[in-house]
C-alpha cells in the first residue's frame, strides 16, 4: 500500500468528523435555518435530476418522527464499483466530502451559496440515513449512521422503478433542533416547482392526523410565478411578456414580466433556480437591454418628443415584476454571500435577447406598449419632482441629523451599539413611555395616529409626510439613494404598538416604509417589534403579566384556588410608566420580536397583499393570518 493511499484515507475520515465537529461550516447554523439546509440539500440533488431532463416527480415526506423523505424518480444515483476506491458510487456519493463532481457527473449543478456541499454533508449530520436506488431493475438498499455505513449496499429485489429515495433523522445530538417547518419547506418547492414547469412536486405532513399533502406543478412555469406576485396588486396590461433563447453552450435563459399599477420593483432573478439574491450579469444584461429597448420605442413612437430626452433605468423598472431565471452549465457565483452570478458572458447573452424579444413585443402588442411607455414617463416626471422635493427637504436639513424631530426624547447615551429607539403609537403611550424608560440609552419617538401608507404612494408624496420624516431624522440613516448604515443613530429600532388591529395596521405600515426605503436596516437586524402583554393578572398583591391567549389560560390553571383580579389591556396607554418599563421596555424581563427579510419574495407579497391596493387578497390574507398578525415575522 502506498503512503499516498493511506494519507488519502485519513483526509476522508478527517471529512467526516470536521463535519461533525464544525456543523456551521458546512450548513450555516446548527439552528432551524441549517436544518432546512439539509433537507434542501437533498431536495436539490432531485431538482438536478429533473434539470438534466431525467426526473419528473419529487416527493417529501415529513414523517411523525421527524425523519425526511426524499424520493424522484429520475435515472437513480450510479451503484457501480468506482475503480481505485473499491466501493459503489452511491456509498461514495454518501460518505466522501464533495464526492459529487469527482466521478465525472456532468449536467447542471447546483453549485451556489450553502448550498451543493453534497449529501454526504446530510448523511454526518443524521442520526440515520437509509438510501435506496431504483437502478437497472433491481432495489438497492444502504444504512447509515452518523454517516458511516452500518451495511454494505445490499441488492433487496426487483423493480421496474427507477429514481433515488434517501430517509434521513436530523440527527439531534447535532441539531437544535430536527423539527422541520413545512411552511418553510412548501415555500421553497413552490418557488422550484415555478422555475421548473411541468415538475411534480409532493410535500406530505404526516406529523398531521390526517396527513397534510399539497402538490406543486405549474404548466406555464415562470408565467405562472409573474401572475402569482402579481395577484395581489393590478397588473397593468393584460399579456405577460414572457421569452426563452438558449445559446452554443446550451445556456438557457427564460424570462417572464408584468407591469402593475405600483410603484415598486420585484425583480427576481435564478440561476439553475437558485435565488441570485445579490444580481450578476444576467441581471446586469437585463437591465441594461430594457432600458435601451423601453428608450428606442419610445422615441420611435414620439412619447419622447426631445432628441436628448430619456428615460432612466429606475423609470423603466417602476411597477415591475420580473423573473429572470438561467438554466447553465458552469455557473460562477461571486458576492459577499455568493449569490451573485459572475459569468461575464450571461451579461451579453441576456442583453442580445431581451433587447431583441422586447422590441417584437413592443412592436406587435401595440395597446400594451402604450400603456406600459405612458406608465414609465409619469414615472420619469415623476421623479423629476421627487429629486426637486427631495433637494428641498435636504436643503431644510431634514435628512441630516442637524435638526431632530421636536417630539424626539432622545436619550444621553450618542453610542448607537447601546441606544435604541421605541417608535410608539400616540401621544398617550408617548408619555407613558417616556416616564417608563432609561433615559440612559432609551429614546421615545411618538407618532400622531396611522403613517402615510407608502404603498400607494411615490417617494415625493412619503417624504413630505412629517411620521415619516421625524422617523427618518431621529434614524438618522437618511432613506433610499441617500440611506448610509454608517450614520445610524440606534441600534434597536424597535416598534412598540398597541396588541390589537390597528397597533397591527400601523406596525405594518412602519414596517413597510422601513422595508421599501431602508431595507439594509431591515436587512442587518436593526428592526425590532415589541410585545406589550394581552392580561394583567394579580394574585396576592402580585403581578402577572400574560402575553398570549395561552399564556393566560395557563396562568390561570396554576392559581385555580386563589382569588385573583385580572385587567385586559387594550392599548399600551393603560399600562402605568411601572408596568410598561417591566412588561415591554426592560432589557432584562422584555423580550423582542427581530423582524428578518428570510425571503425577500414573501416580504414583498405580505407587504402587497397588506398594502396594496386591490382589496380581496389583503382581506383573505388577514383572514388567513390574523392569528399570527400579532408577531408579523417577515
Ligand atoms: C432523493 C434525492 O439524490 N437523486 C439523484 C442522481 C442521478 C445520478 C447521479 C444522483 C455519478 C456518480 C456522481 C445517474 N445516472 N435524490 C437524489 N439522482 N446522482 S443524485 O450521479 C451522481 C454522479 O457520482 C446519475 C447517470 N448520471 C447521473
Amino acid at each position: 500500500m502506498t503512503a499516498e493511499y493511506t494519507a488519502k484515507d485519513i483526509t476522508v475520515l478527517e471529512g467526516l468528523e470536521a463535519v461533525r465537529k464544525r456543523p456551521s461550516m458546512y450548513i450555516g447554523s446548527t439552528g432551524p435555518r441549517g436544518l432546512h439546509h439539509l433537507v434542501y440539500e437533498v431536495v436539490d440533488n432531485a431538482i438536478d435530476e429533473a434539470l438534466a431532463g431525467a426526473c419528473f416527480n419529487v416527493e417529501i415526506i415529513l414523517h411523525e418522527d421527524q425523519s425526511i423523505t426524499v424520493i424522484d424518480d429520475g435515472r437513480g444515483i450510479p451503484v457501480d464499483i468506482i475503480e481505485n476506491y473499491g466501493q459503489p458510487a452511491v456509498t461514495l456519493v454518501l460518505t466522501r466530502l464533495h464526492a459529487g463532481g469527482k466521478f465525472g457527473g456532468d449536467g447542471y449543478k447546483v453549485a451556489g451559496g450553502l448550498h451543493g456541499v453534497g449529501v454526504s454533508v446530510v448523511n454526518a449530520l443524521s442520526e440515520w440515513l437509509i438510501v435506496e436506488v431504483y437502478r437497472d431493475g433491481k432495489i438497492y438498499r444502504q444504512e447509515f449512521e452518523r454517516g458511516e455505513p452500518k451495511t454494505e449496499l445490499e441488492i433487496l429485489g426487483e423493480t421496474n422503478k427507477r429514481g433515488t429515495k434517501v430517509t434521513f433523522k436530523p440527527d439531534g445530538k447535532i441539531m437544535e433542533t430536527i423539527s422541520v417547518n413545512r411552511d418553510v419547506i412548501a415555500q421553497r418547492i413552490k418557488e422550484t416547482a415555478f422555475l421548473m414547469k411541468g415538475l411534480r412536486i409532493k410535500l406530505i405532513d404526516e406529523r398531521e392526523r390526517p396527513p397534510y399533502v399539497e402538490e406543486y406543478c405549474f404548466e406555464g412555469g415562470i408565467i405562472d410565478f409573474v401572475k402569482h406576485i402579481n395577484e395581489a396588486k393590478e397588473p397593468l396590461h393584460q399579456n405577460i411578456i414572457y421569452f426563452e433563447a438558449k445559446n452554443r453552450d446550451d445556456t438557457v435563459l427564460e424570462v417572464a414580466m408584468q407591469y402593475n399599477e405600483g410603484y415598486n420593483e420585484s425583480i427576481f432573478t435564478f440561476v439553475n433556480n437558485i435565488n441570485t439574491q445579490e444580481g450578476g450579469t444576467h441581471l446586469s444584461g437585463f437591465k441594461s437591454a430594457l432600458t435601451r429597448s423601453i428608450n428606442d420605442y419610445a422615441r420611435k413612437k414620439g412619447f419622447l418628443k426631445e432628441k436628448d430626452e430619456n428615460v432612466s433605468g429606475e423609470d423603466v423598472r417602476e411597477g415591475l415584476t420580473a423573473i429572470i431565471s438561467v438554466k447553465m452549465k458552469n455557473p460562477q457565483f461571486e458576492g459577499q454571500t455568493k449569490m451573485k452570478l459572475g459569468n461575464t458572458e450571461v451579461r451579453s447573452f441576456t442583453e442580445t435577447v431581451v433587447f431583441q424579444k422586447l422590441n417584437e413585443f413592443l412592436e406587435e402588442n401595440p395597446s400594451d406598449a402604450r400603456l406600459i411607455v405612458t406608465k414609465i414617463i409619469n414615472a420619469a416626471h415623476a421623479r423629476q419632482a421627487a429629486r426637486k422635493a427631495r433637494e428641498l427637504v435636504r436643503r431644510k436639513g431634514l435628512l441630516e441629523n442637524t435638526s431632530l424631530p421636536g417630539k424626539l426624547a432622545d436619550c444621553v447615551s450618542k453610542d448607537a451599539s447601546e441606544a435604541e429607539i421605541f417608535i410608539v403609537e400616540g401621544d398617550s403611550a408617548g408619555g407613558s413611555a417616556k416616564q417608563a424608560r432609561n433615559r440612559q440609552f432609551q429614546a421615545i419617538l411618538p407618532l400622531k395616529g396611522k403613517i402615510l401608507n407608502v404603498e400607494k404612494a411615490r417617494i415625493n408624496k412619503v417624504l413630505s409626510s412629517e411620521e415619516i420624516q421625524a422617523i427618518i431624522t431621529a434614524v438618522g440613516t437618511g432613506i433610499d439613494e441617500d440611506f448610509d448604515i454608517e450614520n445610524v443613530r440606534y441600534g434597536k429600532i424597535i416598534i412598540m404598538s398597541d396588541a390589537d388591529v390597528d397597533g397591527a395596521h400601523i406596525r405594518t405600515l412602519i414596517l413597510t416604509f422601513l422595508y421599501r426605503f431602508a431595507q439594509e436596516l431591515v436587512e442587518k437586524g436593526y428592526v425590532y417589534i415589541a410585545q406589550p402583554p394581552l392580561y394583567r393578572i394579580t394574585v396576592d398583591g402580585k403581578d402577572r403579566y400574560a402575553y398570549t391567549e395561552e399564556q393566560l389560560k395557563e396562568i390561570l390553571n396554576s392559581i385555580s384556588e386563589k382569588k385573583y383580579t385580572i385587567q385586559r389591556y387594550k392599548g399600551l396607554g393603560e399600562m402605568n410608566p411601572k408596568q410598561l418599563w417591566e412588561t415591554t421596555m426592560n432589557p432584562e424581563t422584555r423580550t423582542l420580536v427581530q423582524v428578518t427579510i428570510e425571503d425577500a419574495i414573501r416580504a414583498d407579497e405580505i407587504f402587497s397583499t397588506l398594502m396594496g391596493t386591490k382589496v380581496e387578497p389583503r382581506r383573505e390574507f388577514i383572514e388567513k393570518y390574523a392569528r399570527e398578525v400579532r408577531f408579523l415575522d417577515i
